[in-house]
């Protein structure tokens, strides 16, 4: 049992330069910590309510000061003295407190901060790493460490929307996190060169740390990370593969994807789609349809084998609603699971659960405006992540994660999950 004595936040801000919220949770038996949460660009719809002043003076809106009231008054207030024995006993306060279907009354910035900060020092009381607190959270045993699919490439949001699709990563095929970011750093360098050269730009860096050129088309830019990974003396698709977050939402409107100067129907980027995984060794697929196309998810699904990942992001905000919606309509394969979207870690957890049940497969996935908090690495083990999506492995918001992902893959020996679509049950891909 473990009881809050006193839950106090602070407002600071992400690598964006953004404010975000900071909780830290004091419990009685004198252990406490503290969490930041993150903060997206290219948002889906469904998300979350992410609460900001909308004071223009201030931030230009962005300012969390309400939430962070919410956390000192309201939230601390509710919670403090009352005994827990689960996770999802304070959750569930938590969203009963609130009371609003998408979290608009508290925040799911100041709820999820609570959350996790919370998870955070029960596993401090309890003696436990986080990935370990976090697993038995699940009630999963620790199987492996999530394999990093790696921002090299950026666009859309992230990148002032010189492309309209949004990333394409690297997928190292290796056998340990050590090793996949060795043959990263490879393939950037080799990259940055690259766009020297052909663009004439210096290493100048997107929001995740991605190298953000600008490519004449999206088959530019997939064409150039397959040049990159070629001219860093690796295979591409044997040694190293590509995952593309198409993010179509951004680009798709009044039924069309707007898309290098094309006007796509559903139909036809779906072909489009199929092609880029024909011609380049894509193995996932993320938001390859927009949000709003439902209709057209399971056509995806049904055209593309079952080699690639059909992985719903803003399509599903990791929300169970949409995720049972989703699994029975066949419409996708494979999550990405970013908690803020949901705005606690039991919801996120139901989430994951229900993907896992369904024989998805799961990506933990950081957002674009993070903060040097790491325990995105310890929820990734600890929920059995296949995948993990950070960023690239520059900017130390990013490295906060691989960096720990290097620390409990040393300190537990896990081996690294499969690349490839999903696990099997003997945890082999
Ligand atoms: C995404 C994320 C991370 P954002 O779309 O998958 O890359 O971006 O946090 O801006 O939603
Ligand atoms: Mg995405």
């Amino acid at each position: 049992m473990s009881m809050i004595k006193q839950l106090r936040a602070l407002e600071i801000l992400d690598s964006r330069g953004r404010p975000t919220v900071q909780a830290t949770c004091v419990l009685h038996s004198g252990y406490m910590a503290t969490a930041s949460v993150p903060s997206g660009a290219s948002t889906g719809a469904a998300e979350a309510w992410e609460l900001r002043d909308g004071n223009p003076a201030r931030y230009r809106g962005l300012g969390c000061r309400r939430a962070v009231e919410n956390i000192n008054t309201t939230i601390n207030d509710a919670l403090k003295d009352r005994p827990f024995n689960h996770q999802h006993d304070l959750d569930g306060w938590l969203v009963a407190l609130d009371a609003t279907p998408n979290k608009s009354r508290l925040g799911a910035n100041a709820l999820l901060a609570v959350s996790i900060s919370t998870a955070r020092a029960v596993a401090a009381e309890r003696g436990l790493p986080l990935y370990q607190h976090f697993a038995d959270m699940a009630n999963l045993p620790l199987r492996h460490i999530p394999h990093p699919t790696i921002n090299l490439f950026s666009g859309g949001k992230h990148a002032g929307g010189q492309t309209a699709i949004q990333d394409v990563l690297i997928v190292p095929i290796a056998a340990t996190m050590d090793e996949a970011l060795a043959m990263t750093y490879a393939v950037y360098q080799t990259a940055a060169a690259l766009i020297l050269q052909k663009y004439n730009m210096r290493l100048l860096r997107a929001d995740e740390g991605g190298l953000a050129p600008d490519f004449p088309s999206t088959e530019a830019m997939l064409q150039d990370a397959v040049d990159s990974i070629q001219a860093a003396g690796y295979v591409p698709g044997q040694q190293i593969a590509l995952a593309v977050d198409v993010a179509s939402s951004q680009f798709y409107a009044d039924g069309r994807y707007q898309l290098d100067g094309r006007h796509l129907t559903s139909a036809e980027m779906i072909a489009q789609l199929m092609d880029w995984t024909q011609r380049y060794p894509v193995i996932s697929l993320e938001d390859g349809l927009a949000e709003e196309d439902w209709a057209n998810w399971s056509a995806l699904r049904t055209r593309l084998t079952d080699k690639t990942l059909i992985m719903g992001d803003d399509f599903l905000c990791t929300n169970p609603t949409r995720i049972r919606r989703a699994i029975a309509s066949e419409a996708a394969n494979a999550l990405l699971l970013k908690v803020n979207q949901i705005g606690t870690l039991t919801e996120a957890n139901e989430a994951a659960s229900l993907a896992r049940q369904a024989g998805w497969h799961i990506t933990v996935s950081a957002r674009s405006g993070e903060t040097e908090d790491n325990w995105l690495a310890d929820l990734a083990v600890g929920w059995g992540g296949d995948h993990i999506k950070i960023g690239s492995i520059t900017q130390s918001e990013r490295l906060a994660k691989y960096n720990r992902l290097l620390a409990i893959e040393a300190d537990t020996h896990l081996p690294l999950a499969s690349y490839a679509k999903r696990q099997t049950d003997d945890g082999v891909g």
